[in-house]
């Protein structure tokens, strides 16, 4: 298969703004209704997250990728993710912190909410799809086939917005 992501996370976390970032796309991003398939990025409407009615939705598009990023939105004080939620998904997770930018980003907040969501060892990304941080680690991550690659990868680059959980 074809490397390829799925983005999931809440309503308004930022899943398409990352998207179109990772693309390289200019364009703003609109409410997203129904699941979007690019070439290697896959990206969900927040309700397929945020309603567990959605979660078959969900783990079926899972079978068509190779990760699955998960978005915290660091604005935001809810956590939407079932705790273990990746533990359920036998894909490549990355956590990802979206917003970083925004003054009323919380990171630990948002790193504490990750850690129940996102198996341990797995790489977390700080980003601001807006000011196009983190992005290029996004797609470093998604070319690589195992735990050992991306954990490798966090370690030699020494970059403090880009950890293992
Ligand atoms: N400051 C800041 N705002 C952002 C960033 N990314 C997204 N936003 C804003 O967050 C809002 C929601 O972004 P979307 O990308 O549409 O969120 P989504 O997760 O795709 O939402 P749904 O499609 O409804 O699930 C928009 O107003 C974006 O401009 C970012 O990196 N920094
Ligand atoms: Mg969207």
């Amino acid at each position: 298969m074809k490397n390829r992501v799925m983005l999931i996370g809440a309503i308004g976390a930022g899943k398409s703004t990352l998207t179109n970032a990772l693309l390289g796309k200019k364009v703003d991003a609109v409410k997203t209704q129904t699941l979007i398939y690019y070439d290697w990025i896959v990206d969900t409407p927040g309700e397929y997250t945020e309603n567990p009615l959605f979660y078959k939705n969900i783990m079926a598009t899972a079978l068509e990728v190779t990760h699955v990023c998960y978005l915290q939105d660091a604005t935001s004080g809810k956590l939407i993710f079932p705790p273990g939620f990746s533990t359920g998904i036998t894909k490549l997770p990355i956590g990802v912190i979206t917003k970083c930018d925004h003054p009323e980003a919380d990171i630990q907040r948002s790193l504490d909410f990750l850690r129940s969501v996102v198996v341990q060892g797995a790489p977390v990304v700080l980003t601001s799809a807006i000011q196009g941080v983190g992005v290029a680690h996004i797609q470093e991550l998604v070319k690589m086939n195992d735990m050992s690659s991306m954990k490798a990868y966090v370690e030699s680059m020494k970059d403090d917005r880009l950890l293992l959980i």
